[in-house]
């Protein structure tokens, strides 16, 4: 192949504003560089009167549908603030522009946003706080241009927990900064926060908006949630207060009445209430009624009769709607086939289609259709869509939305670095979002692996493969036991394969080894290791190291996904966020693992590897004995220079294809981390 290069800056930029929205749109780049996996990301910058003083513009701004791996040559931008120089940095990149040292190319415009936005909010005030709420109220800003519609309060934990604060750095954000916020509206200056947690440190901040759109937010405030004591001495305030009206009678008791009402200081009482709400909620939650408002996944094993539950959940299709018109695949239990879904008053649409092999017996088609019951439940963008299914006549078919890349695994090995790091933690975030949800309704999916991932056209992935799984039981701790049947290992947490202990937080394991599949491009997870080699690897301490090319966040994120402790795993709520913050600022995926694990030049430093006493039997081990020659040839004879070579030395002597450069480095990035592991323990080798 001819070679390629990153693409020229975008040309023509144009705007068009209004109160609420900012459309951009510009011209491809005069030179694509010689490729066609063209996108383009947008940077906003708020800018003073001195342009060399810009700063990003931070979370307030919005960008739909996104600010990075954008198709099309136009976003739309909302949630500005009034009064303000925006410039917005519009940069087209494509495979190669990672790999290029040469400065970006991209095109700005400044845009002042001078509307009649409402003024910001001044002072807030916290009213009282319990264990679990606090209560706020501010003043109505004097000129609020128009009507107020309503308040939105956006709230976070101070000191966010989850994200191990290495983390902090490949993120480069102020260490208060947010990683993920709830938020809430009223439409009163005043509002009742629930379900925070005891003792706990808040941010909050609030914006108001009218019919001219939002304003800015008002500046931070902090509260904290009372402890235990407090709600005790709350409790003895308001028993205080009641024996007093008892003591000092019923005039007492009116005036007292009178009073709160008229002062509106009514607080000990709501609080008391809402303290007994809270009690309510727990209680409910310990009984399984985890997220109010989050429908929970029901088991169709719990059903008598499996064909009711399949019934409950799709729709039957009359097979005449149905067009089948190629084989696609061989699944589980037939052919998997593609076609064409006719549905009433509705364009036809394309569809994969299951279908159950003739001669089965009952047992195979409750399995066959068990996926269906389970995939009928969800609604979400990442979850594969269940359109219906045929039970009524033969064959018996599953009809899903069809996904015309396939499985993610087989996607990525032909498109080998054809994605830009962007496009690929896209493509996690969404699978994550997938997982969020899944989790958010109390499902564990048991089998999350590339080979499980179907990919659209644009490049969407969306979550698939839900044999395997069963309901979370009625225990709060309670991961489940099987019955029996295959466990893959190389996906699965050890806790898992030990025991059976499937949960989220199992299944943020296998998330973690979908991040190594798809930052390696579909490379099958330890390589050749047997699976018994893998489980002792993983008890010793042993992690998969970064890919070629991984960002250091990344493998970060998956080595957080790989604790042995399941509950110090990431949620997939943690996860999402995280990435949402990565895509956000994409100078925090520049730090590769390449550049982090540099090696100390004095000779002597590094130990010699226990692991191989030759480079020989080290190549042998990751099936790269062909290259013994070059690497003799080259003078690199022990461990110890083999542990120092770049990925230029590598290439220098000979390693031509980039699976085989991915692998050497991969391998030597092992010893490396087992080398720091030991030194680190202090063992002596
Ligand atoms: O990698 P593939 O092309 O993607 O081969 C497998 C095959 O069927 C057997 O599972 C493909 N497949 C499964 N479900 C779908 C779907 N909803 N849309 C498109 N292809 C699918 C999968």
């Amino acid at each position: 192949m001819a070679c390629t290069r990153p693409p020229s800056a975008p040309r023509n930029v144009i705007f068009n504003i209004n109160e609420t929205a900012l459309m951009l749109e510009w011209s491809p780049p005069s030179d694509t560089g010689g490729r066609k996996d063209l996108t383009y990301s947008v940077i906003c910058k708020k800018c003073g009167s001195d342009t060399s003083q810009c700063e990003i513009c931070g979370g307030g701004i919005r960008f739909v549908p996104r600010h990075s791996g954008l198709i099309n040559s136009s976003v739309t931008v909302l949630d500005f603030v009034s009064h303000v120089n925006y410039t917005f940095e519009i940069e087209a990149t494509n495979g190669v522009s990672e790999l290029s040292f040469s400065p970006k190319q991209f095109i700005a415009i400044t845009i002042t946003t001078d509307q009649n936005a409402p003024s910001l909010i001044g002072m807030v005030r916290k009213d009282w706080a319990s264990q679990n709420s606090i209560a706020l109220s501010w003043q109505e800003p004097d000129s609020p241009n128009g009507a107020i519609l309503d308040y939105e309060i956006k709230y976070y934990e101070k000191a966010y927990p989850r994200i191990a604060p290495a983390f902090w750095h490949y993120l480069r954000v102020e260490e208060n900064e947010q990683l993920s916020y709830s938020s809430t509206r009223s439409k009163a200056p005043s509002v009742i926060v629930t379900g925070l947690k005891p003792a706990t440190k808040y941010i909050f901040h609030i914006r108001l908006r009218t019919a001219t759109g939002y304003s800015g937010y008002s500046q931070k405030f902090e509260f904290e949630t009372g402890d235990e004591t407090s709600d005790i001495a709350a409790e003895q305030g308001q028993i205080l207060v009641i024996a007093t009206a008892a003591v000092g009678g019923f005039t007492l008791l009116v005036i007292l009445t009178l009073f709160f009402l008229i002062t509106g200081r009514c607080q000990w009482y709501i609080k008391a209430k809402m303290k007994s709400e809270e009690k309510r909620r727990n209680h409910l939650q310990n009984g399984h009624l985890r997220f109010p408002g989050t429908k929970t996944y029901i088991d169709p094993d719990t059903y008598e009769d499996p064909s009711l539950a399949v019934h409950e959940f799709a729709k039957e299709i009359d097979p005449s709607r149905i067009r089948i018109e190629r084989v696609i695949g061989a699944g589980e239990f037939g052919e998997v086939c593609s076609g064409r879904l006719k549905t009433p008053g509705k364009r036809e649409i394309p569809v994969a289609i299951k279908t159950l092999k003739g001669g089965h017996v009952e047992r195979q088609r409750r399995d066959f259709l068990r996926e269906a019951s389970i995939m009928g439940q969800f609604d979400h963008p990442n979850i594969i869509r269940l359109e219906g299914v045929v039970t009524k006549s033969r064959p018996v078919m599953i009809v899903v939305e069809y996904m015309e890349n396939g499985s993610l695994d087989s996607f990525l090995r032909k498109h080998d670095g054809h994605f830009t790091v962007i496009q690929l933690v896209g493509m996690l975030r969404g699978i994550a979002s997938g997982m969020k949800y899944l989790s958010d309704m109390g499902y564990v999916h048991r089998d999350l692996a590339a080979r499980n991932i179907l990919v659209n056209s644009n490049l969407m992935c969306k979550v698939s493969d839900f044999g395997l799984s069963r309901v979370l039981e009625d225990d709060p701790e309670a991961a489940y036991t099987t019955s029996g049947g295959k466990i893959p290992i190389r996906w699965t947490a050890p806790e898992a394969i030990a025991y059976r202990k499937f949960s989220s937080a199992s299944d943020a394991w296998s998330y973690g080894i979908v991040m190594w599949e798809v930052m390696s491009y579909g490379e099958r997870p330890y390589w050749e290791m047997s699976n018994q080699d893998v489980i002792l690897s993983i008890e010793e301490g042993y992690r998969l190291p970064a890919p070629m090319g991984c960002p250091a966040a990344l493998h970060q994120l998956m080595l957080h996904c790989w604790q042995k402790e399941r509950s110090h795993r990431p949620k997939f709520t943690d996860i999402v966020s995280f990435l949402d913050k990565l895509i956000r600022n994409p100078s925090s995926l520049h730090t590769l693992v390449e550049d982090v694990l540099i090696m100390p030049d004095s000779p002597g430093e590094i130990p010699e590897y226990p692991f191989f006493v030759s480079v020989n039997d080290w190549l042998d081990s990751i099936k790269m004995g062909q290259y013994k020659t070059n690497f003799m040839a080259a003078g690199y004879t022990s461990m110890d220079l083999v542990s120092r070579m770049s990925i230029d030395d590598i290439r220098r002597i000979g390693v031509g294809l980039i699976g085989h450069q991915r692998r050497i480095v991969s391998s030597l990035q092992t010893l490396r981390l087992h080398m720091m592991h030991i030194q680190d323990k202090g063992f002596h080798v």
